[in-house]
């Protein structure tokens, strides 16, 4: 029997007529269900706006943008368009103990979320009887779950190693025969200088065939590199938490450009400016809305990242648009081993030491794979009691890593030293290499 390329075809290869119809009909059901939700609600009626003026997808621009503040301003439950009884579990975006999002989900909304994950695993030629490790952090982390949930649906053997222990996670990749493993990029590089150090050749000693690669960006260069020291094919896995994490658009065997599933999601790009469409083609902020979720749905959401849709068809049969890989971010959000960091995490923790100054400044560098941050700052007073500095490194270390999950190098340096800077201040300086 012939074996479909597809997981879901008639939804996979439906024609762009077709997808704009369910789109529409989607769009009309998500917006009856914001209705529900007082803040949505509310934003309608400030502009006159109903649910009913929304007659074609070009009418989605007379809706306002839902950006993360909202989110904030609304936590934990505010944005729910469900009675909390009908929530079954919440996921809170990465690194923020600050300034927390959560987003909330349905079984609904989790079983549909693990068919999108499910159909992009298929794409790239996962079957049962693959054995699929995920080196993602669980718990919070929509990487974890997310890809769990997804592999065994696909009905695949789905080992939850999470991250971490790198030795370990070879020890499974050699014993349990893994076939396809989900890392970050940079941990790709990682784990093979691992394996060397451990006399493993992955061609010879591992059945690793398959890499999925995401949640920071990297460009085309570093996964030609992952898949020649690896031995394997590697496809870019692109998510976020607000959009329930992995499954929102993933390379095909192509290897060109993310499909984004557009039964799930309707795609705008915008000028980050001026928020007005882009021309087809052109890089800008990408914008989604949810139009399958029940819990929890988005209008117009700002992701922040800038992309472009490619233009032209997919030899893969799939209709649905292809995002090109990221080009970065409209805002200060820094990526560290996957994990999103912004500035103001460390400045607040920095501005609770009476003995720091203002001036700091955030260095990040990649030194053999490895994603480092360098946080310098400056102490108020002069002083050369080294006890007293060396308890001071340590306490402000250890609170920074609670905050923001990584162990960044702090360096105390005196008053002044740190370059002055005319208008608005530069925190963060990227020496990372794209490897
Ligand atoms: P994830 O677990 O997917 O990283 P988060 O919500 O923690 O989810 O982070 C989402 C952000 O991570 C995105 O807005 C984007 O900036 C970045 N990101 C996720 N996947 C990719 C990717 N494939 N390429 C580049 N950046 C990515
Ligand atoms: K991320
Ligand atoms: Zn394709």
């Amino acid at each position: 029997k012939h074996e479909s390329m597809y997981l879901h075809p008639e939804l996979e290869t439906m024609p762009r007529s077709e997808i704009n119809r369910l789109q529409m009909e989607r769009l009309q059901q998500t917006l009856q269900r914001c209705m529900c939700i007082p803040f949505y609600k509310q934003r309608f009626a400030e502009i006159g706006l109903k649910p009913e003026d929304i007659h074609t997808l070009d009418d989605l621009q007379k809706i306002p943008f839902t950006t993360k503040q909202d989110l904030r301003e609304h936590y934990p439950f505010g944005l729910s368009a469900v009675p909390l009884e009908k929530v079954v579990r919440l996921h809170s975006s990465s690194g923020t103990t600050g300034t927390p999002t959560v987003i909330l989900h349905t079984q609904h909304d989790l079983d549909e979320w693990a068919n999108a994950v499910a159909r992009c695993l298929y794409m790239v030629g996962l079957r049962k009887g693959d054995i699929f490790q995920n080196s993602s952090g669980y718990g919070m982390f929509t990487g974890g779950l997310g890809f769990q949930y997804g592999a065994e649906r696909l009905g695949m053997l789905t080992v939850p190693a999470a991250a971490g222990n790198t030795k370990r996670q070879i020890k499974f990749i050699t014993d349990f025969g893994t076939t396809a493993l989900h890392a970050i990029p940079s941990y790709a590089g990682r784990l093979y200088e691992v394996m060397e150090e451990m006399g493993i050749d992955p061609r010879r000693d591992t059945k690793l065939r398959t890499l999925i690669i995401g949640a920071e960006p990297h460009s085309d260069e570093q996964r030609r590199r992952i898949e020649d020291m690896l031995g394997v094919k590697a496809y870019n896995s692109f998510g976020m938490s607000e959009m329930c994490g992995p499954g929102v658009a993933f390379e095909c065997p192509e290897q060109n450009g993310l499909h984004i599933w557009e039964d799930y999601y309707i795609v705008e790009i915008v000028n980050p400016d001026t928020l007005e469409p882009v021309p087809e083609g052109e890089i800008g902020e990408l914008v989604l809305t949810t139009i399958n979720r029940e819990a929890m749905p988005l209008l117009r959401y700002r992701t922040r990242d800038l992309t472009r849709i490619l233009p032209g068809d997919c030899p893969c049969g799939r209709h649905h648009k292809r995002l090109d890989r990221m080009k970065g971010r409209s805002d200060d959000m820094m990526i560290l081993k996957g994990v999103n960091i912004f500035p103001i995490q460390i400045e607040n923790i920095l501005m609770q030491f009476k003995e720091l100054g203002n001036e700091y400044l955030i260095t990040l560098t990649n030194l053999e794979a490895n994603d480092e941050m360098t946080v310098e700052v400056e102490l108020n007073d002069f002083t050369d009691d080294y006890g007293f500095l060396q308890r001071l490194t340590k306490e402000i270390t250890r609170q920074l890593k609670d905050e923001i999950l990584i162990t960044p190098r702090v360096k105390l340096v005196p008053k002044g030293s740190l370059p002055k800077q005319e208008g608005k201040a530069v925190r963060v300086k990227d020496l990372r290499k794209t490897l």
